[in-house]
């Protein structure tokens, strides 16, 4: 695939809780962009700008990989990939450029309700559904905590009514998911915003140009919000 050296390429979310959002940005920062919900790439009419729109979980391994220049990410799923990367000895490198504002959420271990919990020790031996057996199995070997895992990538929430693990690591913003079904948060073993993050190897001048450009466009939007 030959990509100009000349037009940056920034990934976001296609459709979830960062599309909106990172759309939103990189408007305010200037860039127009019409949208085709089919295509992938959206071309920016006024820069040299290129949209890459795809799944929140391809977005780390597309900037490590250097196959985008920069991307919007939620840095649970960034330092998820990173350290599945780290594990399978796939390079992980990659540059960031700028914590951003929104996305926010927290993944916490939870339980049962009725489940006296006194502490992340009570998790030994236990199984745990998540979507993040990097970042779990890195806190409980932190906590010298032994328990297995349970990967689901959807309804994590609801593994423990359907007898498929003891507890849950999930993503939590405001705690309504895990109250209705019938879960209590215990411990946050990770804090999250979407990160603005850029590829490993060094860019070409053009493309270098248009992030320097960018760059303290992002931090007068993020400071008009203060
Ligand atoms: O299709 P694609 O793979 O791109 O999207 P996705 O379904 O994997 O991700 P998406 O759109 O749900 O979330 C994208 C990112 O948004 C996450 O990786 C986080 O960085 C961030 N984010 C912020 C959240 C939440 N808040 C959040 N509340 N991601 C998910 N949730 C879910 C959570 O998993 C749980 O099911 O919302 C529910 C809990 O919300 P509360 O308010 O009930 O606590
Ligand atoms: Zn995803």
């Amino acid at each position: 695939v030959e990509k100009s050296s000349k037009r940056l390429t920034i990934a976001i979310q296609k459709s979830g809780r960062l599309s909106k959002e990172s759309m939103k940005l990189l408007e305010a920062c200037g860039y127009k962009f019409s949208l085709h919900e089919a295509r992938l790439l959206a071309h920016s009419s006024n820069q040299p700008v290129d949209l890459l729109r795809v799944r929140d979980d391809d977005i780390p391994g597309l900037v490590m990989d250097g196959v985008v220049d920069i991307g919007i990410i939620g840095q649970n799923v960034l330092e998820e990939v990173r350290l599945e990367r780290a594990a399978t000895q796939v390079n992980n490198d990659f540059s960031a450029l700028r914590s951003l504002d929104f996305g926010g959420c927290r993944l916490s271990l939870a339980v049962p309700k009725e489940d006296d919990y006194q502490g992340v020790q009570d998790l030994n031996g236990k199984r745990i559904a998540t979507t993040y057996p990097y970042l779990l199995q890195d806190y409980l070997r932190r906590q010298g905590v032994n328990a297995s895992t349970a990967i689901l990538t959807g309804s994590v929430e609801v593994a423990p009514r359907a007898g498929l693990a003891d507890a849950v690591c999930d993503l939590v913003s405001t705690g309504a998911t895990l109250e209705a079904n019938g879960l209590v948060e215990k411990e946050i073993i990770f804090t999250s915003t979407a990160q603005l993050i850029q590829r490993p190897e060094p860019l070409s001048a053009e493309k270098q140009a248009i992030v320097d450009q960018l760059l303290p466009r992002i931090d007068g939007v993020l400071m008009a919000k203060e």
